[in-house]
């Protein structure tokens, strides 16, 4: 069903060596910080500034890369946050892990937050919609910072409600590269332009495996892959229905399977877990000769 395909022209072909200032030669974990009081899972943890500071800081210490800080719930659902709002819950967050050199990534769809947020210290833009806000382009490029391109189809709000697709694999790849391409003719270099399939992002559970089945698609077009999994329903589907907290293991099983199609960057809530499974997992496939 897929074809390795070319990122066009500027994007090397080979394995990215790395992103952000990150090697890729080994696994690198992306730690959610939810600075909202509605997040599916940690909604409400880090709603308060020392609490998401303290939670960063913990994450480092379990070895978290990146620190991913958010102020908008985009949970299937989820209302719109206005964007003072969003702005108000996450610069001083920002600003306390900045000044303890963290590397941040601020994840939002608006301009002027990722304007704020790398203002106050974060060095990557994640952005859930691809950039294709009001203003969003311009302002990654004007930033000049690395940025992570994520999939969606819809809106959070209704994103669920009735996904539909050809064939998922190709045109999740395609919308992604066709992003990617607007970031370089915006004048963000390839090298700096991250693809992430956007798991449970107007996708139905069939649509979700097949693209964690076809990962592969993803890194051949020469960019790093992110992806973004860490305990979301589709484990709860295949597994009892069980509540976020529970969904730490499946969301691991997926790390590795996503590792070995050449994925390198984990956007994670459990660091302590990921770590371990993946460097296990990392030396048992190096004592057999087939390390990275
Ligand atoms: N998923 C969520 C938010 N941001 N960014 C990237 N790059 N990839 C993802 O898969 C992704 C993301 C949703 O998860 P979470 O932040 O835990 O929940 P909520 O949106 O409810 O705050």
């Amino acid at each position: 069903m897929t074809t390795t395909v070319s990122a066009g022209e500027g994007v090397p072909s080979a394995a990215p060596s790395s992103f952000a200032g990150l090697t890729l030669d080994r696994p690198r974990l992306m730690a959610v910080i939810n600075a909202t009081p509605d997040s599916f899972s940690d909604g409400g943890e880090a709603f308060a500034v020392e609490d998401a500071v303290r939670r960063g800081r913990v994450f480092l210490a379990e070895g978290a890369d990146i620190l991913d800080v958010g102020g908008e719930s985009t949970r299937p659902g989820a209302e719109p946050v206005p964007v003072a709002e969003e702005i108000r819950r996450v610069v001083p967050v920002i600003e306390a892990l900045a000044v303890e050199g963290a590397l941040i990534s601020i994840d939002s769809r608006r301009a002027e937050v990722m304007r704020a947020a790398v203002n106050a210290g974060a060095r990557i833009i994640n952005d859930v919609s691809a950039l294709s806000g009001a203003g969003a382009l311009e302002a990654a490029a004007d930033l000049g910072v690395p940025v992570i391109l994520m999939h969606m189809q819809g809106e959070p709000g209704t994103m669920q409600d009735n996904p539909s697709y050809g064939d998922v694999v190709a045109e999740v790849r395609d919308g992604l590269l066709a992003r990617a391409q607007a970031c370089r003719e915006a004048g963000i270099a390839a090298k700096d332009i991250a693809l992430d399939p956007g798991i449970g992002f107007g996708k139905t559970v069939a649509h979700n495996l097949a693209l964690l089945a076809h990962l592969d698609s993803l890194t051949a077009t020469g960019h790093p892959v992110v992806l973004g999994v860490s305990r979301k329903s589709y484990i709860a589907r295949i597994d009892r229905d069980v509540p976020p907290g529970e969904r730490v293991a499946g969301s691991v099983a997926t790390a590795l399977a996503a590792w070995d199609q050449g994925v390198r960057l984990f956007r994670v809530h459990d660091v302590a877990e990921h770590r371990q499974a993946l460097a296990v997992y990392g030396a048992i496939a190096e004592a057999g000769g087939k390390g990275s």
